[in-house]
């Protein structure tokens, strides 16, 4: 009698100890499939940080740089630069298969668009190209005239109050001596009334005779050729990125050139509006070689706050894109910005582009919203400038000079308009 609640507790003791490595052993399994799905994890998050570590050192380098380049790099120019890239968008994206099927499915229709804006050489195009997702070929098709010709129509009879605006040309130069004569020509052949604009270029940093042969010029352009003033100036500094090409255009420069070129803009900006009340701003650069005769009805005909055309140039038989800062955003582009320190400026032309720059835009019409806009031809109606509208000389929501105008402008409230159909042509 006595054994039974004994031999009782013995089972239960077993049971107990069983149970025990039971949980144990379950918990051991646990621990192992779980080490092996974090794992995973972290192997995925490893390769994400690596990657924003190469983004971060990619900018450590630039800041040394700048911060070696002492002599030329004011105090004031704080800022870190990377491209607008589409490699960038690689942050945030765990799912590399379907990254490279979309590396591969963008390559292919970029291969497509290359062919044919190669082929349009010989045989415009009779149709118009769709927007790509992102601008990807500098080649700018050439179409059939059939096909452009309603996208450039203006009224008949001159519109009364569009052509009855008065306009203010302000261009910024520096060391263009040899290129004045062409850029004159091309203002000369405008065939808005002349007794309607005004023009005046602001010079500072030159080492040639730039400030003299403009001031000829200008005479010239009021004496011969009917224009209400014009006038060359002289603004007592130097600064900005000048000499080669190269110099001008490397990647580490961009913040100090575009800064100075927003400066000097600036400084040429109140000028103009102190010697006038004029209703339009328009801004020209020096380098630009072939103006169409109707631009400013051209412009005018877009009734925007800030309107630009394309800027293209000549290459052999190709038309290329020249202007890189008139552009769309994209969703891509949008997300990169998101996560991007307040302090980088965004530059375009030093890789893939993750926006759609004008001349691709020719799909959505005659007159298309940007984000972006160049300075190569750029009308802003005087009116936003009078409230305060400039070009931003320190980054600006990642972008200065004329693409932060763009971006102050929106900001504003005012609209900003492409003309993807009307083409400028820029030195080359
Ligand atoms: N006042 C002033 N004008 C400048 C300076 N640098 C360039 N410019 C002028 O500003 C306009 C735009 O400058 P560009 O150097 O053509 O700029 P960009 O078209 O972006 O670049 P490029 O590829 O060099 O043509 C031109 O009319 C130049 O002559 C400067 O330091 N001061
Ligand atoms: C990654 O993308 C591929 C291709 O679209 C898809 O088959 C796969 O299921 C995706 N994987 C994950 C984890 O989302
Ligand atoms: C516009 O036209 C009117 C006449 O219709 C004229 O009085 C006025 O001066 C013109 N404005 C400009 C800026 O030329
Ligand atoms: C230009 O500026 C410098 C220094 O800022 C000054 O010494 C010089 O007198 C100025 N020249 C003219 C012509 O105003
Ligand atoms: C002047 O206008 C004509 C006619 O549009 C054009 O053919 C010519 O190339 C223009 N010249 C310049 C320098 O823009
Ligand atoms: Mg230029």
């Amino acid at each position: 009698m006595k054994t039974v609640p004994r031999r009782c507790l013995c089972t239960r003791r077993v049971l107990v100890y069983f149970l025990i490595i039971n949980v144990t052993c379950l918990g051991l399994v646990l621990l192992v499939l779980y080490d092996r799905v974090s794992n995973n994890q972290n192997h995925v998050h490893r390769a994400e940080f690596e990657r924003w570590k190469r983004i971060r050192d990619d900018f450590d380098k630039y800041q040394k740089n700048e911060a070696n380049k002492a002599d030329t790099m004011k105090k004031t120019l704080r800022g870190r630069q990377m491209d607008a890239v589409l490699s960038f968008d690689e942050i945030g994206k765990t799912n590399i298969t379907q990254e490279n099927e979309n590396v591969k499915k963008r390559i292919a229709a970029e291969q497509l668009r290359m062919d044919e804006a190669v082929k349009s050489a010989d045989l415009p195009l009779d149709h118009i190209p769709p927007v790509p997702e992102f601008s990807d070929i500098d080649i700018v098709p050439y179409l059939s005239e059939d096909l452009i010709s309603p996208y450039l129509v203006l009224p008949k009879h001159g519109n009364h109050v569009l052509y009855n605006q008065s306009i203010v040309i302000l261009t910024p130069i520096c060391d263009v001596e040899h290129l004045l004569e062409q850029f004159m020509n091309a203002i000369k052949n405008l065939t808005y009334p002349h007794t309607h604009i005004s023009v005046y270029l602001g010079e500072d940093s030159s080492s040639d005779l730039t400030l003299n042969r403009a001031k000829l010029l200008a005479k010239d352009l009021v004496l011969n050729h009917g224009f209400r003033d014009a006038g060359a100036f002289h603004f007592n500094y130097t600064g900005g990125i000048h000499g080669d090409w190269t110099r001008i255009h490397s990647k580490e420069n961009q913040l100090e050139r575009r800064a100075h070129m927003a400066h000097a803009r600036n400084d040429l900006l109140s000028l103009g509006m102190r010697k006038g009340h004029f209703d339009q701003v328009l801004w020209i650069d020096s380098d630009v070689k072939y103006l169409p005769s109707d631009l400013i009805q051209q412009l005018l005909f877009a009734r925007a706050d800030v309107v630009v055309t394309s800027c293209l140039y000549k290459e052999g038989r190709f038309k290329k894109l020249y202007d890189r800062n008139s552009w769309r955003e994209t969703p891509t582009s949008i997300e990169n910005q998101k996560t991007l320190p307040v302090d980088i400026l965004l530059v375009e032309g030093y890789s893939h582009s993750s926006r759609i720059f004008l001349p691709d835009l020719k799909a959505e019409g005659r007159i298309v919203p940007l984000d972006g806009v160049g300075g190569c031809v750029l009308m802003v109606k005087a009116e936003c400038h009078r409230k305060g509208l400039n070009f931003p000389e320190k980054i600006y929501k990642h972008h200065i000079e004329t693409e932060g105008l763009a971006k102050m402008a929106t900001n504003m409230g005012f609209s900003v308009r492409g003309l993807p159909w009307l083409e400028v042509f820029h030195n080359f």
